[in-house]
């Protein structure tokens, strides 16, 4: 591990009052400039075939990564750091849930501010402690221009409406997490939230690992698991993945993007 107990509790802390921590310089460069070449294709490939949906807002896509390599990479979804620090915060069996891209590409827009999942509780208008985290990495450097994720810290902990009108008034604020190739967001996903737009030339993939409490079941994604790829996993990642659905191939299944509504 790269980071000692006390620093692994510093993080947990900073995601529980802020909604978010980052971790600096984490995943080496080299991973995920694979990652992104072989990403590529699939965009093109989703793209061409979903073009009518632009399912995350206009030029906005949403992208489900195959559990295959290089993306079946247990240094990555099972880093001993990041676990530490997700199951401090949504427990020691939690899950990995889904594994997948959002990418802003020219021309794309502002999104509606928005959370990734609704209250476990809306009658109470209470929030609880956090069931669902996203890991974002990005496969390029997140600059300015190229469509930073805006953020706001500490509306995890409120009611939508109240946070909202915090964001109106000023009173909370939205921050740009500029980040750069290696480096990773660990975010409670009720923090509010939304994409802006790229205006570069370029597409601005960011990767999305979901941990989730055990019992948290979330339709919209899932991870097949290809046999001959969960034969050879480790035992803990089998753990993790434990209830996601196994697959003889994935030439298969049914591919089409079926996580739409985003937008809590
Ligand atoms: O990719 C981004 O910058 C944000 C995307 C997002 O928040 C979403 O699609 O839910």
């Amino acid at each position: 591990m790269r980071y000692s107990r006390a620093e692994i509790e510093q993080f947990t802390h900073e995601t529980l009052t802020s909604g978010l921590c980052i971790l600096k310089g984490h995943f080496p460069a080299e991973t995920l400039q694979r990652w992104d070449e072989h990403f590529r294709p699939l965009l093109t490939t989703h793209i061409e075939r979903e073009s009518g949906k632009q399912n995350r807002g206009s030029n906005r896509h949403y992208v489900t990564l195959p559990f295959i390599r290089p993306f079946a990479d247990e240094a990555i979804f099972a880093d001993p750091d990041v676990l530490a620090i997700a199951k401090n915060l949504v427990g020691k069996n939690m899950v990995m849930c889904q594994l997948a891209v959002d990418t802003p590409l020219p021309g794309s827009m502002y999104q509606d501010l928005h959370r990734d999942a609704p209250p476990l509780f809306p009658e109470l208008g209470l929030e609880t402690p956090p069931f669902q985290l996203a890991v974002n990495f990005p496969l390029v450097d997140v600059t300015e221009e190229n469509g930073p994720l805006e953020t706001t810290f500490g509306t995890h902990m409120m009611a939508r409406e109240e946070g909202l009108k915090g964001i109106e008034t000023g009173e909370v604020k939205l921050e740009r997490i500029l980040l750069e190739t290696g480096d990773l967001i660990i975010r409670d996903v009720r923090a509010i939230h939304r994409g802006t737009p790229n205006r570069t030339d370029h597409p601005r993939p960011m990767c999305v690992i979901g941990y989730s409490r055990r019992w948290l079941f979330r339709p919209e994604v899932s991870i097949r698991i290809p046999l001959d790829a969960w034969e050879s996993l480790s035992e803990d990642s089998r753990y993790l993945l434990r209830f996601n659905p196994r697959v003889e191939s994935l030439d298969e299944i049914d591919t089409r993007e079926i996580y739409q509504a985003f937008a809590y």
